[in-house]
């Protein structure tokens, strides 16, 4: 299929919209119209092109993008099916960065909730032309002028109807081409619409309208009444849907194959070739003039059992063929071209070269991972001319990761270096301050399913815990004391002895050692010794375990033993003077301050403003950014815990937030006393 095909015959397209709209039925319905596929696979039964991995089945949602190429009329249509829900944003993000145009697909008979008004400003940001797909049309509820009316809303746009129902599920008209369409199975069959009726003329001056206000020399013929010769009103219609200046919107039912053909021939005939995505001249080669040196972005990376890696590669100038070198300017390595295949799904078939603004997949290079732009290395160090990195969003949830059987870190690890690499929006990393092993992503289903491929991928079971918050312990008086330690039980003893002061100090300053000993009260070797054991007391914790800071230690006096006396016995005396003379100082526990903003519709300021007043957090104000309200706020780290899943639920999924450490500040006494009991229950009697 690839390998005749040019630049100008290609249409890369991406599905998007929110979970269980219809978009992996969409696209297994475009696939069959195609005639790519030859039977319409079903969501519920587990068996579509683009749902292929075992958890997208038994989730009957999609987790992974998929590409999918089919070819119609000639011309080569790359689609790529992305997840709904927004864990897994980062897909979508990779998807629309590489398509040349999208196709928003919504549920006609569901709410238009605010998370879809994301993804749209996704696009508008990528300057990426978008159609409207009102799928379910099917279903009973479906009230065709308040959907039209709710979308228009929800998007703030006007849009263009293209096609609107028929008076039967299986009919619908094409108001573009004034044609009544009737679908049966995998045909659709056309026939000249005739008169209009009302709901018919309503909509075709409507799409009429919108087209004719994008240019003039055709408004001022639409306004005089004038006929307008169909090829003149497609022209500016493909015109204007390029410039996003109109919205075009179609309807159907993706499971019943309904409206679906006149879509499949609009991506074919309406959207744009690839554009340039890379800058300078080597980026012009992707209007179709091959003479520009090779370069490439790549959007995403699987690593499937049995096939290696794999490397999803949109060509961005110039041309890729097996045994091509190129090199790979993120990692600065060279790189071998092996394998080049395309893809359907899971199904992938070897080409032998790939022309800009094409899409296919590069097998098992070394050191390539999502969001490399590889480039022909004659192209050295200018980057000038390179495609720009997908700019992935910063994580939001954070859970710590247990090997459920004690050993298997390692296995853990290797796990999570190879499923990381497949999901530019996950990180990990020890967490030295709270000793975990941390892996963040941007919502918990997303990590709960890391987690599940864990365990069938790589075979290792691991338990997810919301990580330990990294309080401290502090002090706000001044205490002395001493500590002894002392055994002398016949033969060589042990003797230890000094007196502490501990006294705050002002908060972020950390730690201070006095050694104010005079007389030789304590020999001078030993002193260090004290400081030792203090510090090290110091990290474990006195009065919760979470490490003291903020503190000047003065050691001031003390005896030692000519021969008992040792490092070994200062430091235990060090340990037990803190801790005793720790207990004394008015001990508090700090607790780590983030800074918060959270951004939602209007509707939910309220829920969100009462919702961060029930963890203690502090309003400090609130700024409009175009439709939204961005609430700032300090709240404490220790009730933030599962807040990405708490405000989806409370703004239906359209509530995003971004925290960021400010600082420590005193853990109120009734919080604190909670954190001191647990530590008191897991500490040994002996102690
Ligand atoms: N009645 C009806 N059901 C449909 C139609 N299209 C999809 N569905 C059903 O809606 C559910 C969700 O469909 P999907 O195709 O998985 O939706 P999606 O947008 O890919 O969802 P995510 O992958 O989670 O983002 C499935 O049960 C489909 O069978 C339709 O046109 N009519
Ligand atoms: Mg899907």
């Amino acid at each position: 299929m690839a390998d005749a095909m040019t630049t100008g015959n290609i249409r890369n397209f991406c599905l998007v919209g929110r979970n269980g709209a219809g978009k992996t039925s969409l696209a297994e319905a475009l696939l069959y119209a195609s005639g790519a596929t030859n039977r319409l696979g079903k969501v519920e039964e587990g068996n579509t092109v683009c749902d292929y991995n075992e958890d997208e089945i038994e989730r009957r949602m999609t987790i992974s993008m998929a590409v999918a190429a089919m070819l119609h009329k000639g011309r080569k249509l790359n689609m790529i099916d992305t997840p709904g829900y927004a864990d897994f944003v980062g897909e979508v993000l990779s998807a629309v960065a590489v398509s040349d145009a999208a196709v928003l697909v919504v549920a006609a008979d569901g709410e238009i909730d605010a998370g879809v008004d994301e993804v749209w400003e996704m696009l508008a940001s990528g300057g990426k032309p978008a159609a409207v797909f009102a799928n379910k049309m099917d279903r009973a509820n479906v009230h065709f002028d308040e959907m039209v009316a709710g979308i228009e809303a929800r998007l703030d746009v006007k849009l263009s109807p293209i096609v609107i129902p028929g008076d039967t599920p299986e009919e619908s008209i094409d108001l573009l081409s004034l044609k009544k369409l009737r679908v049966s199975g995998n045909r659709c069959a056309a026939e000249p619409l005739g008169t209009l009726d009302g709901k018919a003329a309503k909509y075709r001056e409507k799409l009429m309208d919108s087209i004719a206000s994008c240019d003039d020399a055709l408004l001022e013929k639409y306004l005089e009444g004038g006929t307008i010769p169909e090829a003149e009103l497609l022209g500016a219609a493909r015109k204007s849907f390029h410039a996003g200046s109109i919205v075009p919107l179609f309807c159907g039912a993706a499971t019943a194959m309904a409206g679906v053909h006149p879509l499949l021939d609009f991506i074919g005939d309406y959207l744009p070739a690839p554009g340039p995505l890379a800058q300078g001249p080597g980026a012009q080669a992707a209007d179709g003039k091959d003479g520009g040196m090779f370069s490439g972005i790549v959007f995403k990376t699987l690593s499937e059992p049995g096939m290696g890696q794999m490397n999803f590669v949109k060509v961005c100038s110039g041309k890729l063929a097996p045994g091509t070198d190129v090199y790979n300017s993120t990692r600065q390595q060279r790189e071998r071209v092996g394998q080049l295949c395309q893809v359907q799904g899971k199904k992938r078939s070897d080409i032998t070269a790939l022309v800009p603004g094409d899409i296919g997949v590069l097998v098992k290079l070394k050191a390539t991972k999502t969001n490399d732009i590889l480039i022909d290395s004659r192209l050295g160090r200018d980057m000038e001319r390179a495609p720009k990195p997908i700019p992935f969003p910063e994580t939001l949830v954070d859970m710590a990761v247990y090997a459920k059987s004690k050993g298997e870190e390692e296995k853990v690890s290797n796990a999570l270096s190879t499923l990381v690499m497949e999901d530019p929006t996950i990180r990990y990393q020890y967490n030295g301050e709270i000793k975990e092993m941390v892996i963040s992503g941007q919502g918990n289903l997303q990590l709960d399913i890391l987690s599940a491929r864990m365990k069938s991928r790589y075979g290792v079971a691991v338990e997810l815990k919301p990580p330990r918050i990294p309080y401290k312990e502090t002090c706000k008086g001044k205490a002395e004391g001493q500590g002894k330690f002392k055994r002398q039980t016949g033969g060589r003893g042990q003797y230890g002895d000094c007196w502490l002061k501990i006294q705050p100090l002002e908060r972020g300053k950390g730690f201070e050692f006095v050694d104010d000993v005079f007389g030789g009260a304590i020999p001078k070797n030993f002193i260090p010794a004290v400081e030792k054991g203090v510090v090290a007391t110091m990290a474990d914790g006195v009065v919760a375990g979470y490490p003291v800071v903020d503190v000047r230690v003065t050691v001031f006096d003390g005896s030692y033993h000519e021969v008992d006396s040792s490092e070994m016995a200062f430091k235990i005396a060090g340990s037990f003077a803190f801790k005793k003379v720790f207990v004394d100082a008015r001990p508090i526990i700090l607790e780590p301050i983030m800074n918060l903003e959270v951004t939602v519709p209007d509707d939910y300021v309220g829920a969100v403003m009462g919702d961060l007043n029930s963890r203690r957090g502090r309003v400090a104000g609130i700024d409009r950014v175009k439709k939204r309200q961005v609430v700032k706020a300090v709240v404490p780290l220790g009730e933030m815990s599962m807040y990405s899943a708490d405000l989806r639920s409370m703004s239906k999924g359209s509530g995003k937030f971004r925290m960021q450490y400010s600082h420590y500040e005193e853990l109120p006494a009734h919080v604190a006393k909670g954190l001191i009991d647990a530590h008191l229950k897991t500490k040994q009697p002996e102690d």
